[in-house]
């Protein structure tokens, strides 16, 4: 676009993609596991008899409750079931090379025991440091972990919506102190820490606090070198969120993509930048809820899909587990994870390390490519009737291996496959003689 560039304070710190070794790693990576895990798994989307469809970890909102009376919800969490080493032993089956977990959700309830406020573990029976646990399980299955946090916050009196008097700026001013301790205090005291995937900054007292923001992504990277942060943290001096007002990305990694994909006909800009799209297996529960009988409940293989679409464009998959209040996971949830794990223990090298290939999407599903390499991934959902998968390569794409392969034309090719019923997507491995139809070529 022909908009001048303006001098911004808090804009973007760089253009492009990272390519040092912690990002690549984190691109690397692909699948994780988001966990949502706080008070609101104790109700679980039922308060006084009643059922709220809404979101489970927005009970408290939904179900107007009092914050004493939430708060108080803090003496009834003691997860006897909980075992962080079968946490990560499920997460590893299924495929997850990463873990998000909610350190601290809008509830304001803290995961740690932070020295900055008593709304934390160690005031429940339980006593022990739930982060600290799942930290060293999950890395002890060679799992990355990361932050997620709530800046929004509905247990510390400083926060504020919006800043409209003197007084909410200088409680703000507080509060936005209190955050960056407790940040601070995660880098520091959970060193293996690789990222932090912010949330809760959409409102207006944020927006007008831009400065903040940056100077958070500033700390973070200094007190862990490496440190990764989504663009959901960043706001410019405009309050111009997520992409700041030149039209750049703010942080590390775009984290927009929330409960829905691009469209991978028409949406190829993403594989500009890197991305992360995160996703629920009902319609709209991260925190636990009794009833999944509200909504529709996505399947394997329909999670599936997703994680295979996302790669095809360049982005991580993040799929949300919310374990119930006495630390076990649900069977809905084992269940999938045994399922996705099954086909990624087989096929997984269609995903880690894979990228957008570059090659122009067909119906039957999609490609995806090892980085630098000449090998092609096809990973087949929609075997059309005819067994004859479409495939139109880049001009001049020689093929080392022609086995089921049929030229049409210059450039045009038929795959033929076995006419069968298909119970799980199948993967297709096609060798090309030079690096063709590479994502990185990728122009607007
Ligand atoms: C937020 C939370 O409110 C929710 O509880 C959950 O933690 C989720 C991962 O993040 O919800 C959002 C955040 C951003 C958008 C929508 C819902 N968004 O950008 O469209």
């Amino acid at each position: 676009s022909a908009t001048a560039q303006q001098k911004l304070q808090y804009g973007a710190q760089y253009t492009g993609k990272r390519t040092d070794a912690a990002m690549n790693k984190w691109r690397s990576n692909r699948f994780g596991q988001f966990i949502h895990w706080g008070l609101y798994a104790i109700p679980g989307g039922v308060w006084n008899g009643k059922t709220y469809n809404y979101a489970a970890e927005f009970l408290k909102s939904s179900a107007k409750i009092p914050t004493s009376t939430w708060d108080s919800l803090m003496y009834q969490f003691n997860p006897v079931k909980f075992n962080a080493k079968e946490w990560a032993k499920m997460a590893k089956k299924m495929g997850a090379k990463y873990m998000t977990i909610t350190t601290k959700h809008h509830e304001g309830f803290c995961l740690w025991p932070t020295k900055f406020t008593e709304f934390n573990i160690s005031h429940t029976p339980y006593k022990k440091d739930i982060l600290k646990e799942l930290v060293e399980a999950y890395n002890a299955e060679g799992i990355d972990v990361n932050f997620y946090y709530s800046v929004l916050d509905w247990h510390h009196p400083d926060w504020r919506y919006d800043i409209k008097s003197a007084e909410d700026s200088i409680a703000f001013r507080r509060f936005l102190k209190f955050a960056a301790d407790q940040l601070r205090e995660l880098a520091t005291n959970y060193p293996t820490v690789k990222a932090f995937w912010f949330d809760g900054t959409w409102d207006n007292s944020i927006k007008k606090n831009g400065w903040w923001t940056l100077e958070v992504e500033k700390m973070l990277k200094e007190v862990r070198p490496g440190a990764i942060v989504n663009s959901r943290l960043r706001a410019d001096d405009f309050g111009k969120r997520h992409i700041d007002s030149n039209g750049e990305l703010m942080g590390d990694y775009e984290s927009g993509y929330e409960r829905r994909l691009p469209n991978p006909y028409k949406d190829l800009q993403v594989t500009k930048w890197d991305w992360e799209a995160c996703m629920t297996v009902p319609e709209n529960q991260w925190g636990y809820h009794k009833d999944w009988s509200l909504s529709h409940v996505k399947s394997p293989l329909e999670l599936l899909e997703m994680v295979v679409h996302t790669t095809s464009m360049g982005g991580n998959f993040l799929l949300n587990f919310g374990p119930a209040g006495d630390g076990s996971i649900r069977k809905e949830e084992q269940n999938i994870a045994a399922e996705i794990g099954a086909w990624m223990q087989a096929n997984g090298h269609v995903i880690y390390n894979c990228d957008y290939a570059g090659w122009e999407k067909q119906d039957w599903g999609y490609y995806t490519k090892q980085k630098g390499s000449n090998t092609l991934n096809l990973v087949v959902f929609n075997v059309p009737v005819s067994g004859l998968l479409k495939i139109k390569a880049p001009a001049g794409t020689r093929f080392k291996t022609k086995q089921g392969l049929e030229e049409i034309a210059k450039d045009q090719y038929l795959f033929h496959m076995p006419i069968q019923l298909y119970k799980v997507p199948q993967v297709i491995i096609l060798e090309t003689e030079s690096n063709s139809g590479s994502g990185d070529k990728y122009q607007e």
